[in-house]
């Protein structure tokens, strides 16, 4: 039997390329609308907003655009749907895993249209949006779906006559808000220079929510991100088809400060869980505090440190660093945006870095050849190009890039920065864009101390051979997570989630459980029958 990777009957290895999965032509967008108790509604305002494609600044269509009133009707919706007694309330566990396994295969089924919907939208490349974005939705939610009928209290032993046991139940109504969010809507028509765009993770990041949320029986409103939220509203389709009961899941796309300010200051909303930059998260705390103490969790930005040490496998740690940070067009919450190289292999990294950083095609999303496509929008591209100004400004050395690419919106060219010190501002503000800066170290202690110094603590890479020094990093540095020896290993069986102002709580793994149940303590006070 022929397989692609094994040998075949003649001896001869199979040459057959890899058959590469196709966007959908001319996609019809069907699901544009507000998404409340598995029905489509217009907004009660009667507004709705577009959203554009980023490579082309052709608009895709438009959605109704959510604001308080539909945020309300959303989450009357979800709090019947949590109701004692209600259909969602009384499917044992078991179902509930089942019912999260075959929103998974629905979403298999349609993992062309998803990408396909995510590249539009957020002019990633289409390739990457298969077999990352969707790849990481699917594992999340069969991870999840695994966990349902697994969440177990316990039988605690007391100084007392008593049973005393624990249940981990449901938290009740959980908002979740994804990015990108952009605080304001944009004036006027969009042109080149000016498009409301669209970027990072919006169907993962809403998976990480919605799938240990559903796990464990709560319910949910959403709030995409305006610039992304054509992959949501499929997946309610698919919930729809799946067969949650009405209420269960409810999708309100719309602006930050209209739909994101309402769920976060809901005083029937039980927990939040957001995505986003640092400046929100913290008015979404507040916001939380102010109205009913709802719990928060919060998934916030990065400024990771990439260790390269001296005995490190070069080639190894020169793709890891390039990927980690260039990625996603830079606009990742682990972009590796500071790369710290040990003094004896600086000057070669460096040369290496640049060659890659040369080498990488930006284009057309659609294109399989692309590794790179546009920002997300023209703040974000000004921001990118004002920081590269700023490096040049303060003394960094210009390896590569530097610039827009000539005749096109938003596309930079990957830029490498050498000579990089701590207090230029490359090296302390989150870029989010296709920018690698470099530094240089000299001592273990000094590249912890540097490393450590900001008030992010998202992740870590190290770069090493010596079993010591990388436990020893691994120990020492204040992040979430630590990788070595490799970038981006992000698995739906493993927490992840910020140390100091990186955030608050955990996503993926068992530890997200616990963000999404209450623990009740129950005591049966025993007759005494002891002889
Ligand atoms: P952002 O904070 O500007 O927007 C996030 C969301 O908040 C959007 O949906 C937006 O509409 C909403 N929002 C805006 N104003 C609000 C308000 N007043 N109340 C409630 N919600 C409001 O973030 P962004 O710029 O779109 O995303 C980039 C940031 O996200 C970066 O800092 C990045 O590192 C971080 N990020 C973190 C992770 C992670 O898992 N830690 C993953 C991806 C991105
Ligand atoms: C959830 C996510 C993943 C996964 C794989 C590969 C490269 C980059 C990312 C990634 C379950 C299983 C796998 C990545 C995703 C999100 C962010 C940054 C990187 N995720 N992946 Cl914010």
């Amino acid at each position: 039997m022929a397989t692609t990777n094994g040998p075949v009957e003649n001896g001869q290895p199979d040459k057959k390329p890899p058959v590469l999965p196709r966007p959908v032509r001319n996609l019809e967008i069907k699901f544009t609308k507000i998404f409340i108790n598995n029905e489509w509604h217009d907004s009660k305002s009667g507004k709705k907003f577009a959203t554009y494609n980023p490579s082309t600044l052709e608009k895709i269509c438009d959605v109704q655009e959510g604001d308080k009133a539909d945020v309300d009707m959303a989450v009357e919706a979800a709090r019947a749907a949590f109701q004692r007694g209600s259909a969602w309330r009384r499917l044992d566990a078991p179902s509930r895993g089942h019912l999260l396994h075959q929103l998974a295969d629905l979403v298999e089924r349609d993992r062309a249209i998803l990408a396909t919907l995510e590249t539009l939208d957020t002019g990633k490349p289409f390739l990457h949006a298969f077999f990352i974005d969707l790849e990481g939705c699917i594992k999340t939610l069969r991870y999840f779906a695994g966990w349902a009928d697994k969440i177990q209290g316990r039988t605690i032993p007391t100084d007392d006559h008593v049973v005393c046991f624990t249940r981990h139940e449901p938290v009740g109504v959980c908002g979740a808000i994804t990015p990108p969010v952009q605080s304001r809507r944009p004036a006027g028509p969009p042109t080149l220079l000016r498009a409301p765009l669209q970027w990072n993770f919006p169907l993962l990041m809403l998976a990480w929510k919605l799938a240990p949320a559903l796990c464990c029986g709560n319910t949910v409103v959403v709030k995409p991100a305006e610039q992304t939220p054509l992959t949501a509203l499929h997946l309610g389709a698919l919930i729809r088809e799946v067969g949650f009961p009405p209420g269960v899941v409810n999708i309100v796309p719309g602006f930050g400060p209209t739909v994101g300010a309402a769920i976060s200051s809901h005083p029937r909303i039980n927990k939040i869980a957001f995505t986003g930059s640092i400046e929100v998260g913290k008015l979404v705390k507040e916001a939380a505090s102010r109205s009913n103490l709802k719990r928060v969790t919060l998934e916030l930005g990065g400024k990771n440190p990439c260790i390269v040490c001296a005995d490190a496998d070069l080639d190894l740690a020169v793709q890891c660093a390039h990927q980690g940070v260039f990625f996603n067009q830079g606009q990742c919450c682990t972009a590796a945006s500071r790369v710290f190289v040990e003094e004896q292999v600086y000057a070669e990294f460096v040369r290496r870095s640049v060659e890659f950083a040369k080498k990488r095609p930006v284009g057309d999303p659609f294109d399989v050849r692309t590794e790179q496509g546009p920002q997300i929008d023209q703040h974000q591209f000004d921001r990118i190009l004002d920081l590269i100004e700023s490096g040049k400004e303060e003394g960094a050395k210009l390896e590569c890039g530097g610039s827009a690419m000539k005749d096109r919106g938003l596309f930079i060219k990957p830029t490498v920065f050498s000579e990089v010190t701590d207090t230029m501002r490359i090296a302390k503000e989150e870029i989010f864009g296709p920018v690698q800066p470099i530094l240089k170290f000299k001592t273990m202690e000094e590249v912890i101390r540097r490393a450590n110094s900001l008030e992010y603590g998202l992740t870590a890479a190290v770069f090493t051979k010596s079993l010591d020094r990388a436990l020893e990093l691994a120990s020492a540095l204040e992040s979430g997570t630590v990788w070595i020896n490799c970038y981006n290993a992000i698995y739906a069986q493993a927490p992840f989630g910020g140390f100091k102002m990186s955030g608050n709580g955990r996503e993926l793994g068992e530890y997200a459980l616990a963000e999404y149940t209450e623990v009740k303590t129950v005591t049966i006070k025993l007759e005494d029958t002891r002889p």
